[in-house]
């Protein structure tokens, strides 16, 4: 294989795009093409402030690096969700998931001069989320529905109060076809119609943007080992046996056949929003939002919202 734009010996191959290039195009063409997408969906500007979610996973690492080489103004932020200690609930955990994902995250932002926010929920509320989920018995002995609910709560709380004008996540397109997999299986419509690469600005919450959704999760892989980017290539303990990874594996067996399938269904999904051809007539479930008695975010829920109501149950302060 050669590479499309020099002839030389290409070291990645992309045949949902019918395309291999060599590394020096690879890491050009990568910042090219999300140029490209922030610009067609309209997810920010060069005057807008950034806050990219920094998990140090080779996804999140990954945009950052790609964002802050394109001139955007990004700066991270990390949760230490304290997923170490081994506890009833993650046996297996003991190789320091948070612990060494803070340090590779902490070590990138230092290397590249790049300001991080740490929020660590286990000083913020008092237990971490392993800890959290077990008191607050949520999530049938799994941390993974406490832990969603406090990274998206902590994450828009931070991305308001210090002002940043949008919130950036590493999610790739493994990922998002994931995702409509399982919404499409289940036909949720108010997840479908929430689902995409922007989710505007609204009272209380942040605008949410996904400059990664159209890269495959190999290209991402691909990208941060040719940039030589540290990240960590253990995933969190309780991945394991996720209805996500299912998804993804089933995904990849068709993409396996039918090469750019991923995409493709992706891709129809996004134009068929964008036309009104999607076959779910709802409002969306914004409309009838309105400020948690507690801590101000907005919730459908009336009274607090579904993380204050977590604490309570968990019996922590707020
Ligand atoms: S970090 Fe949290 Fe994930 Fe670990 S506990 Fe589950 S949700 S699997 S992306
Ligand atoms: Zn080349
Ligand atoms: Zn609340």
């Amino acid at each position: 294989m050669k590479c499309k734009k020099c002839g030389e010996k290409a070291s990645v191959n992309m045949r949902q795009h019918r395309m291999a290039l060599c590394r020096d195009h690879f890491i050009e063409w990568i910042p090219e093409q999300t140029e490209r997408f922030i610009r067609k969906y309209r997810m920010f500007t060069r005057d807008e402030r950034i806050l990219v979610a920094v998990s140090g996973g080779k996804d999140s690492l990954s945009l950052w690096d790609i964002l802050v080489r394109l001139g955007y103004n990004a700066d991270g932020l990390y949760l230490g969700l304290g997923i170490d200690a081994p506890t009833s609930l993650s046996a297996g955990s003991e190789i320091g998931y948070s612990e060494e994902s803070h340090r590779i995250t902490a070590e990138f932002a230092q290397k590249n001069g790049l300001k991080l926010h740490v929020v660590d929920i286990e000083k913020e509320y008092g237990h971490s989320i392993p800890v959290l989920s077990q008191i607050s018995h949520r999530g049938f002995g799994k941390p993974c529905s406490v832990c969603g609910l406090t990274k998206r709560h902590e994450m828009n709380r931070i991305a308001r109060d210090l002002g940043y004008d949008a919130l950036a996540t590493g999610h790739n397109l493994d990922d998002e076809a994931a995702v409509l997999f399982g919404n499409t299986l289940n036909w949720d419509a108010d997840y479908l119609l929430r689902q995409g690469p922007v989710l505007p600005e609204a009272e209380g919450l942040a605008r949410k943007v996904k400059p990664l959704c159209r890269f495959y999760e190999r290209e991402m892989t691909a990208y941060a080992i040719a940039r030589g980017i540290e990240y960590i290539y253990d995933e969190c303990p309780f991945a394991e046996g996720a209805t996500q990874v299912f998804y993804k594996e089933t995904l990849n067996r068709l993409e396996n056949t039918r090469p750019g399938v991923k995409l493709t269904f992706y891709l129809r999904f996004l134009e068929a929003k964008q036309n009104g051809e999607l076959f779910v007539e709802k409002e969306t479930a914004q409309t009838h939002l309105h400020p948690c008695e507690k801590c101000g975010q907005p919730t459908s829920a009336p009274g607090l919202c579904s993380f204050c109501r977590m604490l309570e149950k968990a019996s922590v302060p707020s």
